[in-house]
């Protein structure tokens, strides 16, 4: 009889491990769905590239048909981060990865190569298409770089998978322009661009998120393209090779600013060197000058001392000249009265004379 309890206990446990092998087989086959799913030619794995602000979370949220990532006007950049996010479209499983602004000056070269890779494990095992989106409207040489880069970031084989995405499509409505019109504007720059890109762009007008109709149209032109890739997409072998060329790619830059800095450091060793040969001159000058001045300075001293000295003997000589003429005018003066009283008396003495005589006879 005590059998039975154990048995009662075995049959349960064999039950619930039967169950859970059973939930295990179904999470499993429900994985499997989904990756054939993934792995279906109705499955497609889109990445959005480009520079800071051109509209790429704008244009996920468009092929969406919701607001999945966030989308601004910003002068800095918004999207910091990989996201992805999933949606059907014609019948196709539409997996889209945003992606921050690669290549411009708010990311560094490793927060680049973390994106990137992020980017890729997102859409394992590789994306389909690289949207390549670019803002309609003045294209600055930066600019221009940055789709350069971008375009190289994924290597040379990502071309193959690259479709340019223009947004801003309003624009040309508004100028009553076609696309064509706007690209023969900068031929020297699309012509290349879109021939690398085997020919492939699309417009979006990102303000009508309701118009399906553009999406759908992306969605043939990818389609078209994964058909003529023979349903491959990009692989992550792709990715390490373009890895490596980007590697390189930073040394050789961190090589030739090291150089460049080394040729600067040199250049303001030499000029320190020029301006204190300069100030020494200059300083040299500056002494000269002040002797050459406290020489005149000395010389006008001089000249003057002499010239009073010539004034005050010139004054003392025509003062004891003043005084002789004085001298001799008075010595004149004295002579004359003297004579004019030895005169008289020598009148009166005769005038007595002639009394006494008188008087004696
Ligand atoms: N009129 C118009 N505005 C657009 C279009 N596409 C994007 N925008 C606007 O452009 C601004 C920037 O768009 P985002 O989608 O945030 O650009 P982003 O490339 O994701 O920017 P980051 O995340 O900073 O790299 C937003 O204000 C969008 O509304 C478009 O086709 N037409
Ligand atoms: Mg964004």
């Amino acid at each position: 009889r005590r059998q039975i309890p154990d048995l009662i206990q075995r049959v349960e446990m064999q039950i619930k491990k039967n169950l859970q092998q059973g939930q295990h087989i179904t999470k499993l086959e429900a994985e499997i769905k989904k990756f054939k799913q993934a792995e279906s030619s109705k499955s497609l794995r889109i990445v959005l590239l480009g520079k800071t602000g051109c509209g790429k979370s704008s244009s996920g949220n468009t092929i969406l048909g919701r607001k999945a990532f966030k989308a601004e006007s910003n002068p800095k950049s918004v999207t910091k981060r990989c996201q992805k996010e999933e949606c059907e479209v014609d019948g196709h499983h539409v997996a889209v990865v945003d992606t921050p602004g690669l290549f411009d000056d708010s990311l560094t070269h490793e927060e680049v190569n973390d994106e990137m890779v992020k980017c890729m494990s997102h859409l394992a095992p590789g994306p389909h298409v690289f949207l390549l989106v670019i803002r309609i409207g003045r294209l600055t040489p930066e600019e221009k770089e940055t789709v350069k880069l971008i375009k190289q970031g994924f290597g040379k084989g990502a071309e193959k998978f690259t479709i340019i995405l223009f947004t801003y499509g309003d624009t040309l409505e508004n100028d009553d322009q076609t696309i064509e019109e706007y690209i023969e504007k900068d031929k020297d720059f699309f012509e290349k661009l879109i021939s690398d890109c085997g020919g492939r762009y699309h417009v979006f007008i990102n303000r009508k998120k309701q118009d399906r109709s553009q999406v759908r149209d992306l969605i043939r032109k990818i389609d078209t393209m994964v058909k003529n890739n023979g349903g491959s997409f990009y692989t992550n072998e792709m990715l390490q090779e373009a890895e490596a060329a980007i590697k390189k790619e930073t040394e050789k830059i961190l090589k030739e600013k090291e150089e460049e800095m080394e040729r600067m450091r040199e250049e303001l060793r030499r000029n320190d060197k020029e301006v204190n040969k300069e100030l020494e001159r200059i300083r040299n000058e500056k002494e000269k000058d002040k002797e050459a001045w406290e020489k005149e300075r000395r010389e006008w001293w001089e000249k003057q001392k002499e010239e009073e000295e010539k004034r005050k003997q010139e004054e003392q000589r025509k003062l004891r000249e003043l005084e002789e003429q004085q001298r001799k005018i008075l010595e004149e003066k004295l002579e004359n009265v003297q004579k004019e009283y030895e005169e008289k008396a020598r009148e009166e003495a005769v005038r007595s004379n002639e009394f006494q005589e008188k008087y004696k006879k």
